[in-house]
């Protein structure tokens, strides 16, 4: 947060912040334009939730029920369940039951002053599912009034079918699909998950070279149930963001500052499958990497759909303070995603603003199972 301006005021034309100050200061050339008086309360950018899996068909409450019996996350997925039950439902899913089944989920976070949304596939894990969850994400955008990123990430487990054979999985159908699906402009940005349970470093760094070839950016869910080097090997590409990291070590750390990576953490996921492994965040603020927060909203390790429970989660478990909570859901998290032109209010950037019920920005943070949202700003239209 850059600060908080007392009587502040912002002008807003053609969808643009143009002028922000103390509103003693707005230059006599605004005085005359149509005013908004927001009675006191407080503007912020708008939310951006820049890690989501909200498209995907049906839901694990039963995986939830076998968690509380003492099955720990990983075991349900080598059983067979986890991701890989999502994947089933998800290809079982027409272009519209997907739609359908994520509008409720991103009209929860709408409501809460989110205007940006990172959508990922990776519960398709064939060709024809991972472009369809992407046209979902890319039809969603045209519903609201939400920017919607969309995020290629088949490589995020092992299909049935190529049981035992990731190498072939990756060459077979990761890269073919993701090479269809920036042909058809459908991928913003390109993921994976680097863990035991999913792809080692080798596999992805074989889809981050076709990425690269492609010219589009990378980010990686790593070091989330253990330490396996995708944090270094995301560095190593530039990435956009390394997600979840609560196994990164200081070493971790110093590369990510090297990089300008982001380091977006998934309190939600860490509270669902109580992990106990904390993400290094002392070390995060020691060698200055930004640190965004999301929802991971899931059905499996995170099924949160509020991004401003997620920036309490943020405090309450990972110590952040209300100040990096929201600054990890406005500009650090548009940095997750790239975005030059949003999650600041400053004079060239989107009037994506949000208006709340509250004295104090710690107060976003500090209530959970409340929302104070007053209205949401998009674009410069004023809207729910
Ligand atoms: N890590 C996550 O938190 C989600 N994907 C991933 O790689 C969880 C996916 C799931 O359990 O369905
Ligand atoms: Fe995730």
């Amino acid at each position: 947060m850059q600060g908080v301006i007392a009587q502040g005021a912002v002008a807003v034309q053609g969808g643009g912040v143009v002028w922000v100050g103390p509103q003693a200061d707005l230059p006599a050339a605004f005085t005359a334009w149509p005013q908004h008086d927001l009675q006191g309360r407080l503007l912020t950018p708008a939310l951006i939730d820049c890690h989501t899996h909200i498209i995907h068909g049906g839901h694990r409450a039963r995986e939830f029920e076998l968690r509380l019996q003492g099955a720990s996350y990983e075991e349900v997925a080598r059983a067979g369940g986890g991701i890989v039950s999502t994947v089933t439902a998800t290809r079982a899913a027409s272009l519209g039951d997907l739609i359908a089944q994520a509008l409720p989920r991103l009209d929860a976070l709408i409501g809460e002053g989110v205007s940006c949304v990172e959508i990922k596939s990776g519960y398709g894990l064939d060709m024809e599912t991972e472009l369809r969850m992407l046209r979902a994400a890319r039809a969603l955008g045209q519903l609201r009034p939400v920017r919607i990123c969309t995020t290629f990430l088949a490589a995020h487990a092992v299909p049935p079918e190529y049981k035992g054979r990731a190498d072939a999985y990756i060459d077979d159908v990761c890269i073919p699909a993701l090479r269809a699906a920036h042909a058809e402009g459908l991928v913003d940005a390109v993921d994976g998950f680097c863990e035991g349970i999913a792809f080692d470093t080798n596999q992805i760094g074989r889809v981050f070279d076709v990425a690269r070839e492609l010219g589009l950016p990378v980010k990686l869910h790593a070091e989330q149930l253990s330490h396996m080097g995708g944090t270094a090997l995301a560095a190593q590409y530039g990435a956009l963001s390394v997600d979840h990291v609560e196994y990164a070590t200081d070493a971790d750390a110093k590369l990510l500052a090297t990089s300008g990576t982001v380091a977006v953490l998934l309190p939600g996921a860490y509270y669902a499958i109580r992990e106990t492994q904390m993400p290094p965040v002392a070390a995060f603020r020691a060698h200055g990497v930004p640190m965004a927060l999301a929802t991971d909203c899931n059905p499996g390790s995170s099924p949160l759909n509020s991004l401003l429970l997620a920036m309490n989660m943020g405090c309450t478990l990972f110590r952040l303070t209300p100040e990096e909570a929201l600054n990890g859901v406005t500009r650090h998290a548009a940095r997750a995603l790239g975005l030059t032109d949003t999650g600041t209010i400053a004079a060239g950037m989107r009037a994506d603003l949000a208006i709340w019920n509250v004295e104090t920005s710690a107060e976003l943070a500090y209530r959970f199972g409340f929302n104070p949202l007053h209205r949401r700003i998009f674009g410069g239209m004023l809207c729910n």
